[in-house]
């Protein structure tokens, strides 16, 4: 809009107009306020009523709240307005009247149920807190798309639409194409694979994944943001160290560019980056300190895959971001690489913050003959591969990746409790609109 001003750049000494959502209106009698707030914060009109034109005073007063308006007037500083600053009318004009029965009130104080917040997410997003999480999660993954240009990376982006699945057959959602059987990629893993024996070597994409978990738990979404990173002629060691720094780059930005929205969100002092390097654990020692934590009913034995509850009493024990590395191969993917000298452990790694994995990775086999076999071990057709397959034919370096799960990033960064809190429109099994 033209000629507008954003209520928090309004000085005193301005003649503005601003626009925005009636917050809430106070009459106290002879003089009454109305609280203004637009993308940038909050300001006060004030109407003082026997100074003022009848008819500008009962439009601004009368309107509903979270009606969209417009108000143009002079700015004077006045020390017990909630910002400091308030607004004289001369013009007031109702854009947008919003009825007065709201589902969700964004100025209540008390949180509404989560259900009634997500499917009314306009009015949610008009609260300051929820606003501050997708603000952050917006400089997320601006940062980590910087980071992935600045250490060399091409942003790719690849089919949602696919023959087949790759981490495991039973969380795929079918779709019909033409006729034919198709699916929803659960994983850009065999395409940025592919790029990574392609001259761009180095590729990342930041994308929806989609899984039919059967599960409904506050950790996993049907549908999740996953940041993907794939590069050739590194090893897994080296996509930890990737990995490292793009979750590292994205505090480091949320730290330094979110200092009002951290203040928002209550969590601005207790704020920490990352320090240090992420101590790197085998699973073997990792199995080994979460039976010693004496937190689990049953020991876990070598082949076991890490209960939630091995997973947070290891994450108390670290007590901040740690890898764990050197998986069981028969627990991992068909396209993780084994170690050359045992082939029961594989270059699998996944980077966890202590209340739950953040990413999954590892070196890639490379070999043909080593990767049709692995297919076959894992009781899977290499024919329905081979688009795949074929391309390991023709020269393809070894590689090394991972995919970061972007709500999971947000969510234990900013400690909220539910992953769907991380998501506009979440995605889960009782959840497919808006
Ligand atoms: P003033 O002395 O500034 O002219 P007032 O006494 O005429 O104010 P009241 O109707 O008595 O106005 O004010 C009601 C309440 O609103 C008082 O508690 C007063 O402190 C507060 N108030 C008055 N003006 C403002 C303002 N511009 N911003 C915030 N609070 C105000
Ligand atoms: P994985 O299946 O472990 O690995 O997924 C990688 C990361 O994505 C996030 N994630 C999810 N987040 C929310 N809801 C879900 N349902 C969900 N599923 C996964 C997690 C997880 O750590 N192709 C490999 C990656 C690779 O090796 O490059 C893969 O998809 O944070």
């Amino acid at each position: 809009m033209q000629n507008r001003t954003y209520t928090a750049d309004a000085e005193p000494g301005d003649h503005v107009t601003v626009a925005g959502w009636v917050h809430e209106v106070r009459d106290l009698g002879g003089i009454a306020f109305l609280i203004l707030r637009d993308t940038s914060g909050k300001i006060q009109i004030k109407f003082e009523k026997d100074e003022m034109d009848e008819e500008l005073v009962d439009t601004g007063l009368g309107v509903a709240r979270e009606s969209v308006i417009t108000v143009t007037g002079a700015v004077d500083e006045e020390p017990r307005a909630p910002t400091g600053v308030e607004i004289t009318p001369e013009e007031l004009e109702v854009v947008a009247p919003a009825d007065p029965q709201l589902p969700l009130d964004p100025s209540e104080k008390v949180d509404a149920e989560l259900s009634t917040r997500l499917d009314n997410r306009t009015l949610d997003l008009r609260k300051d807190e929820v606003q501050a999480i997708f603000e952050i999660r917006a400089e997320i993954l601006r940062a980590t798309r910087d980071h992935f240009r600045k250490v060399g990376c091409t942003e790719i982006t690849t089919p949602k639409i696919v023959a087949t699945g790759t981490e495991g057959g039973t969380e795929l959602f079918p779709i019909t194409y033409f006729g034919e059987e198709a699916f929803m990629n659960q994983s850009p893993q065999l395409f940025k694979q592919l790029m990574a024996g392609s001259n761009l070597e180095e590729v990342f994409e930041i994308g929806p994944i989609f899984r039919a978990e059967e599960h409904n738990t506050p950790r996993h979404l049907n549908e999740a943001t996953s940041i993907d990173y794939e590069g050739a002629f590194c090893d897994h060691h080296d996509a930890m160290d990737v990995v490292e720094g793009v979750v590292k780059a994205a505090y480091e930005a949320v730290a330094e560019n979110c200092a009002d929205q951290l203040e928002t969100l209550d969590i601005a002092d207790e704020f920490d980056l990352p320090e240090g390097d992420f101590p790197r654990l085998s699973y073997e020692e990792a199995i080994e300190r979460i039976n010693a934590t004496g937190e689990l009913d049953e020991q876990l034995v070598w082949g076991d895959d890490l209960p939630t509850e091995g997973e947070k009493a290891l994450g108390a024990d670290v007590g901040g971001h740690y890898f764990i590395t050197d998986w069981p191969s028969e627990i991992k993917p068909f396209y993780i690489m084994d170690h050359e000298d045992d082939e029961q452990l594989s270059t699998g790694f996944d980077l966890m913050h202590p209340e739950m994995e953040l990413v999954s990775g590892g070196q890639r086999e490379h070999r043909y003959d080593e990767l049709v076999a692995g297919f076959e071990q894992q009781g899977l057709d290499p024919d329905q591969f081979e688009y795949y397959t074929k391309m390991f034919k023709y020269g393809m370096p070894p590689h090394a990746g991972f995919g970061l799960g972007g709500e999971r990033l947000v969510m234990t960064m900013l400690e909220l409790d539910n992953i769907r809190e991380a998501v506009l429109f979440p995605r889960d099994r009782q959840r497919l609109s808006p």
